[in-house]
């Protein structure tokens, strides 16, 4: 029986958002019966390490060992090498904490080393205190103090009272910081707007200088900070481990959470196209439909939302059947969902997206070749009957009925 840290699902699954405040201070579990799980692919086990955390939203691992973890009404806290938890870290920027607003993701330096920043995405509250909008703040880490404190991004203006705020950080190979941003709810038109961080996906150095290459700097009426825009609330983010491409994982409405691949200056449509309903039961206030010209459709969609939180691929070699999978924490569904794709767009939703097995870690592999796991021997034997599949898309393209359903998410244990 193989046995799965905790910490992976603390990360993944995030936390409910209807969590009761914790009856006792964090701390260690001693003597933790492992539960055992059989999967689809491969057994495991879980064991609690920590219990008494309020809301633990993300995880940093330490080089030295131990964890840094978010608790979203406010606390950082380092669970030590030696499992011990720390009291709430000291330095924290103020954080506004109301409904799904607080402290979120924490990152490290990729630097850490040599520049030990510690990176936080958390809720800035206006001078008034009644919104906020995402911000992010760095300090550095020295015992259980954050030093030398700044704010280095912030959304204005701030418009949220508590709800979609994301936010993920994501740093890329080149250093750039990904923020991803929600549409704060109250403003979700926003998102379509390029003179507001509302529903964006923004680029930034790590000492908050924007990039000269990123898609809007020198455009009127746009902020610079934008990479991609029309997003509704992105709360997962990573990037692909081979690729090296951004994903982002965001909720749909009622219905129609997303997996979005961001480019650079794209349009990922909410509200204007999406899969879900508004929660009154009705059509989304300015929707079109689900797909519509000149904006980008989602590169994987649940019909019905699990609530798809922080996101992570496997590259670990405990589990080699899941390397190149992309695990997803769901707060309505309470799972830990798996998913085999596609590594590249050009491959995804009426063909690969059924296709099982190895099929991303194969397409990931051979990035030249773009779909590979249609074409390779291996991909094609793994994928099942490619003749089948590829019949299945053009009977539905003939009929101009939607092209075969993706299969329902898989979660890996109840
Ligand atoms: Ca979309």
């Amino acid at each position: 029986m193989r046995r799965l840290p905790l910490v992976l699902l603390l990360g993944l699954a995030a936390c409910r958002q209807d969590a009761p405040a914790p009856a006792v201070q964090p701390h260690v579990v001693r003597d933790a019966t492992p539960a055992h799980y059989v999967s689809e692919k491969g057994a495991y086990t879980v064991t609690e390490l920590v219990t008494g955390l309020e809301h633990p939203w993300a995880l940093a691992f330490l080089p030295e060992g131990g964890i840094l973890i978010t608790e979203r009404p406010g606390r950082l806290r380092r669970i030590g090498a030696d499992g011990e938890v720390s009291a709430p870290i000291g330095g924290l920027p103020d954080i506004f904490v109301d409904g799904q607003a607080g402290l979120l993701d924490v990152a490290l330096s990729p630097q850490f080393a040599r520049e030990p920043w510690v990176y936080l995405a958390f809720a800035e509250p206006t001078f008034r205190g009644n919104k906020a909008g995402t911000a992010v703040a760095r300090g550095r880490l020295e015992g259980d103090q954050l030093k030398d404190v700044e704010v280095v991004y912030r959304q204005e203006p701030k418009l949220s009272h508590g709800t979609h705020v994301g936010a993920r950080l994501v740093f890329d190979d080149a250093g750039h910081l990904f923020v991803t941003q929600g549409d704060n709810r109250v403003a979700a038109a926003a998102a379509q707007e390029l003179d507001k961080l509302q529903g964006k996906v923004v680029r930034i150095w790590p000492d908050g200088r924007i990039p000269d290459d990123n898609p809007f700097v020198g455009k009127a009426g746009a902020r610079p900070e934008i990479w991609s825009y029309g997003h509704r609330n992105m709360q997962g983010a990573a990037l692909h481990p081979v690729t090296r491409a951004l994903w982002t994982s965001e909720h749909g409405p009622q219905g129609g959470d997303e997996i979005n691949l961001p480019r650079p200056g794209a349009n990922y449509g909410w509200p204007l196209a999406t899969h879900g309903i508004d929660y009154s039961g009705k059509p989304v206030e300015g929707a079109r439909g689900r797909s519509v010209p000149g904006m980008e459709d989602p590169h994987y969609v649940w019909e019905k939302s699990p609530a798809v939180s922080g996101m992570a691929f496997y590259t670990g070699g405990l589990f080699p059947q899941w390397r190149g999978n992309l695990f997803l924490g769901a707060l309505a569904a309470k799972e830990l969902i798996r998913l085999e794709l596609d590594a590249t767009r050009w491959c995804t939703r009426s063909a690969c997206w059924a296709n099982a097995a190895s099929a991303s870690a194969t397409c990931a592999r051979d990035r030249t070749a773009r779909c590979t796991c249609w074409w390779t021997r291996r991909t094609a034997s793994c994928c099942g009957s490619r003749r089948r599949r590829a019949s299945r898309v053009r009977r539905a393209a003939r009929s101009r009925r939607p092209p075969p359903a993706p299969p329902p998410w898989r979660a890996c244990a109840r």
